[in-house]
């Protein structure tokens, strides 16, 4: 197992499409592993792997509160089936987009077709912050950010903010 360093926006990998998984072998295998040792490190309830500069549509998720067993869940190729028709507006936060939150609407409920780590066809009825996290993640394998679904004055807010902390880091890193 392995900690992968977590890519932080604006980055160009953030904003690429990745690409399907032909199955998941020992290689995806390790990288789901690979990912839910980082989400719980970081911690997250979620992570999707361009989050570590890997483009393929792979997604981990564990929404288990803090004094109940952990519930790991490993996804890959994760496909909406079906959304509910009605809306929950949950805060939301990002791994990629660090000390930022803002309410997100999105639909309250999901089934979603994936494939697991034994490389199994599943399906998974989501509700509540399992929902929100799931939508989330799936997003973050079509280039989306939870920025790009709030209004652009505070996307360009904290866009800018991120890029100022970026570029302070690279000057202290390598000073003139
Ligand atoms: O850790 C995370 N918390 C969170 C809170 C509300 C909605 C979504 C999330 S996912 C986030 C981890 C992350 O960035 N996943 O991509
Ligand atoms: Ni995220």
């Amino acid at each position: 197992m392995a900690l992968l360093p977590i890519l932080t926006a604006p980055d160009p990998r953030l904003k690429k499409k990745s690409k399907p998984v032909e199955q998941v072998d020992a290689g995806v295998r390790r990288l789901m592993d690979d990912m839910l040792e980082t989400m719980y490190a970081a911690p997250g309830i979620g992570l999707a792997a361009p989050q570590v500069g890997v483009l393929k549509r792979v997604i981990v998720v564990d929404v288990s509160e803090k004094d109940s067993p952990p519930a790991p869940h490993a996804l890959a190729n994760p496909e909406i089936l079906w959304v509910s028709d009605h809306d929950n507006t949950h805060e939301e936060g990002c791994l990629s987009v660090p000390e930022h939150y803002a309410d997100v609407v999105r639909p309250a409920e999901v089934r979603v077709r994936y494939l697991d780590r034994d490389n199994e066809i599943r399906e998974l009825e989501a509700d509540g912050m399992l929902a929100t996290c799931v939508q989330h993640e799936i997003d973050h394998l079509d280039g989306i950010l939870f920025i790009d679904r709030i209004s652009a004055l505070k996307r360009n807010m904290i866009l800018r903010k991120l890029l100022k902390e970026k570029k302070l880091a690279a000057k202290e890193a390598a000073p003139a």
